[in-house]
């Protein structure tokens, strides 16, 4: 009788238990494969709390039914003794003895009692039995409901899984697209270095042909190296011996490093051997380079001067010299011309292989201060033929020997507008 129902039932419970855990495993092995590495986790963390709480309660259930079943199986199984006991006592009384006619009546009615006793106990297990047997279904149901809520929760939770999945992936796909246009600067950067690389190599190698060739230090002509690489802007460029240029790159094929430029009276000319010495002005505007800076680039080399010129008439004349050089200091920054050409007049011719003079360090030929009367600083004789760091006058047609004079191009006293003395 406790044979009939206990096996199925277990068989129930083994049968739920196993697709349960099955199912349990499955959802627990997506989602740690799929939200390990995303940024979901917390969600994901979520989830298999749940996932984790419906495990033990479902465990929890199994057990607790394991031991309603052991408790009705034991039942069953006592009553089974008990019936079989009571099958035992109503053998039939032995023949001999209701031969001798020796009937135990006391025997008879205690037997009664005890078969009385048992029928009634029989009864009562009987209705124990019905109501266990109401209780399964019960139990049954509680387990098929407890496992629907294990399929729907599993069911959510892929549900939730491919919810992430997509996520997931929408979020991959955000970082490609923010990640691809950065990878491809970085690519265009790496290609425009290599040009780059190929370039500065391509220059290392003309600065090799170049020293090859001309015999001297190619930074003694900046502007024309400068040039070479297609730098063909006239502005300031850093010298690598640590000074300013102004390069001249569109007069007459370009090189030319600007030394002197006279434009607008807005800078003082007449000053002493110093600042003549180091340079002063604005590069853009009206200066002297330095006659150091002068000696350094020409004293070595072969160099050309051109001088340009202009009126306050709107005419502009040239002087140009095939070489051009200024000593040292200790030369003190004699000057070396020849080679004229041009539509200004040879007005240097006179100054060639003297030394340069301020007001403050007289080195001409003259028996006074040639600087001084003259209000400039020159490579004066007995005075001069040019006089290109005279007084600005910014009056047309001023006729005065202490201004910008050119003596063969204007009259001799005639005061220019603008000057632009550069050497290539
Ligand atoms: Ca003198």
């Amino acid at each position: 009788m406790g044979k009939y129902f206990v096996p199925a039932s277990r068989k129930f419970y083994n049968k739920y238990l196993h697709i349960n855990m099955q199912l349990f495993c499955k959802v627990t092995v997506i989602l740690l494969s799929v939200f390990a590495s995303t940024s979901s986790a917390n969600e994901f963390d979520r989830l298999r709390l749940r996932v984790k709480h419906l495990e033990t309660r479902l465990n929890t259930e199994f057990t607790f039914r394991d031991e309603d079943i052991a408790e009705i199986t034991g039942r069953l199984d006592d009553i089974d003794k008990v019936l079989n006991a009571t099958i035992g006592k109503e053998r039939p009384i032995p023949s001999d003895a209701l031969k001798a006619g020796d009937i135990d009546f006391e025997t008879v009615d205690t037997m009664k009692e005890d078969f009385t006793r048992l029928r009634a106990a029989f009864t009562e297990e009987k209705t124990e039995i019905v109501r266990l047997r109401r209780e399964i279904p019960k139990i049954e149901n509680n387990l098929i409901s407890l496992n629907k809520d294990v399929k729907d929760y599993c069911e959510v939770a892929v549900n939730n899984t491919d919810h992430l999945l997509t996520r997931f992936e929408k979020v991959q796909n955000v970082h490609k697209d923010k990640i691809t246009p950065e990878i491809k600067a970085l690519e265009s950067m790496a290609e425009q270095v290599q040009l780059n690389t190929k370039q500065i190599e391509n220059i290392e190698t003309l600065v090799t042909v170049i020293l090859k060739h001309s015999g001297y230090s190619f930074w003694n002509s900046p502007c024309s190296l400068l040039r070479k690489i297609n730098q063909n802007e006239n502005k300031i460029y850093n010298h690598p011996k640590g000074f300013e240029i102004y390069c001249d790159q569109t007069t007459d094929g370009g090189g030319w490093v600007v030394f002197q430029r006279r434009l607008n009276g807005t800078t003082d000319f007449y000053r002493n051997w110093a600042d003549y010495k180091n340079g002063f002005g604005d590069l853009n505007g009206e200066f002297w380079l330095g006659n150091e800076h002068l000696s350094l680039l020409t004293s070595d080399g072969r160099h050309e001067l051109r001088i340009d010129m202009e009126d306050f008439e709107g005419n502009s004349a040239y002087a140009k010299y095939s070489k051009f050089k200024v000593y040292q200091e200790e030369d003190n920054y004699k000057l070396e011309v020849s080679g004229y050409s041009g539509t200004a007049g040879d007005s240097l011719d006179y100054h060639n292989g003297m030394m340069f003079s301020t007001y403050d360090r007289e080195q001409d030929t003259y028996s006074d201060n040639c600087a001084e009367i003259w209000h400039g600083a020159w490579w004066y004789k007995s005075c001069h033929f040019s006089n290109l760091n005279g007084q600005y006058y910014n009056q047309p047609g001023k006729m005065d020997y202490t201004g910008i004079n050119w003596r063969y191009w204007k009259n001799n006293s005639y005061s220019l507008k603008k000057v632009e003395m550069k050497f290539r």
